[in-house]
């Protein structure tokens, strides 16, 4: 016997808990969450690598739709580690009483939308079964795992992990630890780790531009600014394109001089923050190949004068486009004068094969480990869709239906997927993601009353706005710099995957409005029964 729901969301994260929020406390429906993992809060119950860290500030890395919480809830650095972000999902999960309907340590391995009762048919990883009218999709687009296929992996006879599954006791001190993987993640655990343990090799697939983070405490005065001024903040954010809470530049790179490009990007280094160097400095950054060029130039120059070994230094400066998402970071370049640190380069002197004792190069050099990281990152964005059985009508498989990239309607609903909303699904917006979570929670909530109160039963975006939605958002990529570098925000890091689009590159503000005119336009590119 399957137990019913109005509505079932999958995931326990910022997604996830305001989907339930908004559905149970808004719409009064009834709906369980289940997530996999043993606690709430998605992204940051896995992560619990040293140094994992938003890069988001502080104050723009929470929910807005709280006031009394925003005013309540204190913090004390620029920048919220892992723990203290897991601290405020949890208090969250108090705070609006969620725990009763979240089932964790659940995964779900089935849901079928069946056309004979026009409901989705669930099956837990238990064997469990369960109805709902509503599934929501709160899966994480950085969730699920890239684990590379490197010959002998199996072999290792040390601790071998990844970290987007952390475990808590995994001791490093006095070890000695490769790690492979240099992108967000992969800088975050380097820089951390390295005065902690005996010895660390890095092992570099690509060279990356990273500018400082600037994280440090901040004053009480300041925090209680933030608290005076958050309607403010929150309406500028929405309206960002970035949603960084910072106001993105106007200026092109070509309109000002020479000093005055440097005197604004070491300003930009002095203060710290990704975001911040690539969209805060010059308007053209991820645009203009003259501009980007300026901005990859400057990094370079900082490499060259950070690290003290002109063969290290080589190797850690990018030759491609500043056109990944923008890395910042705790001193990762002056980590490589460290003693105790190694730089392998794998694009020169790939790895041949993992050992029993650690990781042999090509050069028949065998790296003798205790503990082998991987920081190589995520099937992001579709990979945890294609990690259990989710069928649309006719049964249809979104594994097969996203065989040549997925698609979506707007990032939330998919043809021939009926009441279905995904949260930061395919073609969403590429930010801050709590603001755009938020945006996309609250605009299907009203979607979906719009459906209860009028009495549909199905809800489905058709297919030519879904293909209008997937050709505007390549033609928006397309005016970008980043097609142009391999990073997961086009499918490049999986081997086999579709190198696509699977972002809207245009920004929360336009993202928004799109929303709102959709919803004006009664519902334009939806179909109901
Ligand atoms: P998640 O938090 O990923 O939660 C998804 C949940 O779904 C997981 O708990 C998972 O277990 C569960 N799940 C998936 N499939 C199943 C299944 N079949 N059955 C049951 N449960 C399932 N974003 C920013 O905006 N700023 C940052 O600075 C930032 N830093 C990041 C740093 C790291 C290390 C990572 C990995 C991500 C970072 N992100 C950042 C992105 C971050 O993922 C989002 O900000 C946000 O946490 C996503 O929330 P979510 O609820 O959508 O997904
Ligand atoms: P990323 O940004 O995908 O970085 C993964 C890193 O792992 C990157 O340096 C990859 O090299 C490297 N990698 C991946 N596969 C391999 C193999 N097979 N061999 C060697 N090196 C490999 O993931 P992160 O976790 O750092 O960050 C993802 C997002 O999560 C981040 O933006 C934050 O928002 C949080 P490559 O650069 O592809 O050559």
């Amino acid at each position: 016997m399957a137990t019913h729901h109005d509505v079932i969301v999958i995931g326990a994260g910022f997604g996830g808990m305001y989907a339930l929020k908004k559905f149970r406390d808004d719409l009064g429906l009834n709906v369980r969450v289940f997530d996999k993992a043993g606690g709430v809060g998605g992204t940051w119950y896995w992560n619990r690598y040293p140094g994992a860290l938003s890069d988001t500030e502080s104050f723009v890395y929470c929910y807005s739709c709280d006031r009394d919480l925003l005013q309540e809830w204190d913090f004390d650095t620029r920048y919220l580690n892992q723990p203290q972000i897991l601290r405020y999902l949890e208090h969250v999960a108090d705070r609006w009483k969620l725990r009763p309907d979240i089932q964790l340590n659940t995964g779900i391995a089935a849901a079928h939308f069946n056309e004979a009762d026009n409901l989705w048919h669930v099956q837990t990883d238990n064997g469990e079964r369960h109805t709902a009218k509503y599934l929501v999709t709160a899966l994480g687009l950085l969730s699920a795992t890239n684990l590379p296929n490197i010959k002998g992996i199996e072999t290792f006879q040390g601790d071998l992990v990844h970290t987007g599954a952390w475990p808590d006791d995994l001791e490093l001190a006095g070890k000695r630890v490769g790690i492979v993987g240099t992108g967000s993640t992969g800088t975050q655990v380097i820089t951390a780790i390295a005065p902690e343990v005996d010895h660390l090799t890095v092992f570099q697939r690509s060279a990356q531009y990273t500018v400082p983070v600037g994280n440090g405490p901040v004053s009480k005065e300041y925090v209680a600014q933030v608290k005076k001024d958050y309607d403010a903040i929150w309406a500028q954010v929405r309206e960002s394109a970035v949603a960084f809470g910072f106001e993105e530049s106007d200026v092109p790179y070509a309109s000002v001089s020479p000093e005055t490009r440097q005197a604004i990007f070491e300003r930009a280094w002095q203060k710290g923050g990704g975001f911040r160097f690539m969209f805060e400095t010059f308007a053209d950054i991820a645009t203009d190949e003259e501009a980007n060029k300026g901005a990859q130039d400057f990094i370079k120059a900082k490499i060259a004068q950070i690290v003290k070994d002109p063969e290290t230094a080589r190797k850690l400066t990018p030759r491609d486009f500043y056109a990944k998402r923008p890395l910042c970071d705790s001193g990762y370049y002056a980590t490589f004068n460290r003693d105790n640190v190694e730089l392998v380069d794998v694009k020169e002197n790939p790895i041949a094969e993992i050992t029993a004792k650690g990781v042999r190069t090509s050069d028949g050099v065998e790296h003798e480990l205790d503990t082998l990281i991987f920081a190589t990152g995520f099937d992001a964005v579709d990979g945890n869709y294609k990690r259990f059985d989710l069928r649309g009508r006719d049964g249809l498989a979104m594994k097969d239906y996203w065989r040549d990239g997925p698609s979506s309607y707007l990032g939330v609903t998919v043809a021939n997927f009926p009441n279905l909303f995904m949260v930061l699904g395919p073609n969403g917006p590429f930010t801050n993601l709590p603001p755009s979570i938020e945006a996309q929670v609250e605009w299907f909530t009203d979607l979906v009353k719009h459906a209860e109160d009028t009495g549909l039963s199905t809800v489905e975006a058709t297919a030519d706005a879904e293909q209008q939605w997937t050709d505007t958002c390549q033609a928006i990529a397309n005016a970008t710099l980043f097609p142009k570098a391999q990073s997961w925000i086009f499918g490049a890091n999986i081997p086999g995957k579709k190198n696509t689009v699977y972002f809207y590159l245009a920004g929360l503000g336009a993202y928004r409005k799109v929303l709102s005119d959709c919803q004006d336009a009664s519902y334009k590119g939806f179909q109901f029964a």
